[in-house]
């Protein structure tokens, strides 16, 4: 079905499966799963959900899938380095903003849609996201709420600047910070509609520029987490992973499950009304480009 959306120049959006495998506890997670694929269906978008079935590369999950992904616990986090060894081991495995974007241009898809990206974590030791090199080189818009809250936001704005990423406000001036409206850092420019996006998207194209176009929309304003309260919960969560020596691939679903629980539930709600948000923002923008091609 995606293979024949594309094929007409039909919307698509493709969906993460990080989120839904290791981002958000079960059952919310196989229900904001489903959720996010019937809302854009019905705003007339083909949702292509990704990621790693018995070593198979797979765009547009079926329902089973996607319920395997989501309630199996052997399933492992796939970044780029992994995709090979997934293939050869035969893994199921869930994609990340890195390999689901890796997965999803190579399929012929133009648009993207996730919470927060990957980025340079706090701390001595360098932890960057794979997130961020896969967005220097690949021609798709990624749509977010920015990088999430518990990394060195200025540092990962630094980066994708220094790399050549152009961050578009969808109707902001400042880079939303996941869980947050606010960040204190700027944008590049603010798109006030869809078609102002792919005004641009279309002129990287034009040009031949192979990086992404990092489209940032805030959470929503009824779900926005309280900032002190958010400073607190990430402080605590920050603390205990440095208790238990929590680092590499665990670190970031720790910290997002450790915050839920110590916020009692307030940047889960935030997380799910983010990504329900964003999907339907990059819903919209799939539309304005296929109208374009
Ligand atoms: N956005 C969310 N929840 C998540 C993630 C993003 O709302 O769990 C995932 C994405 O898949 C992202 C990954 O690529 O976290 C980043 O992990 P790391 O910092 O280990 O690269
Ligand atoms: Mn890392």
């Amino acid at each position: 079905m995606v293979t024949e959306a594309l094929a007409a120049n039909k919307p698509v959006v493709a969906l993460e499966s990080t989120v839904i495998a290791h981002g958000l506890p079960r059952p919310t997670n196989l229900e904001l799963a489903q959720r996010l694929e019937t809302d854009l269906r019905t705003a007339g978008v083909s949702p292509a959900t990704i990621g790693i079935i018995g070593g198979e590369l797979t765009v547009g999950l079926n329902d089973e899938q996607i319920k395997l992904l989501a309630e199996d616990s052997s399933v492992k986090k796939i970044s780029t380095r992994d995709i090979p060894v997934a293939i050869a081991r035969g893994w199921n495995g869930a994609t990340t903003v890195a390999s689901t974007s890796w997965i999803a241009h190579r399929a012929g898809i133009r648009v993207f849609a996730t919470g927060g990206i990957g980025g340079v974590h706090r701390g001595v030791l360098p932890d960057i996201s794979a997130d961020l090199p896969e967005l220097e080189r690949t021609p798709l818009i990624v749509v977010c709420s920015g990088a999430k809250i518990v990394l060195d936001l200025p540092a990962t704005r630094e980066w994708l600047e220094t790399h050549g990423v152009t961050i578009v406000g969808f109707q902001c001036d400042e880079m939303p910070a996941f869980y947050s409206r606010h960040s204190g850092l700027p944008v590049d420019v603010r798109a006030n509609s869809a078609n102002e996006v792919v005004e641009i998207f279309n002129a990287q194209r034009d040009l031949q520029m192979d990086t992404a176009l990092l489209l940032t929309v805030p959470v929503p304003p009824e779900f926005e987490v309280d900032a002190e309260q958010l400073r607190r919960v990430l402080n605590e969560a920050l603390e205990k992973a440095e208790r238990q020596e929590i680092t590499g691939r665990d670190i970031t679903p720790f910290l997002l499950a450790q915050m839920a629980q110590f916020s009692d539930g307030a940047t889960l709600r935030a997380n799910i009304s983010l990504l329900e948000n964003n999907a339907r923002v990059a819903g919209e923008i799939a539309k304005a480009l296929s109208d374009t091609l």
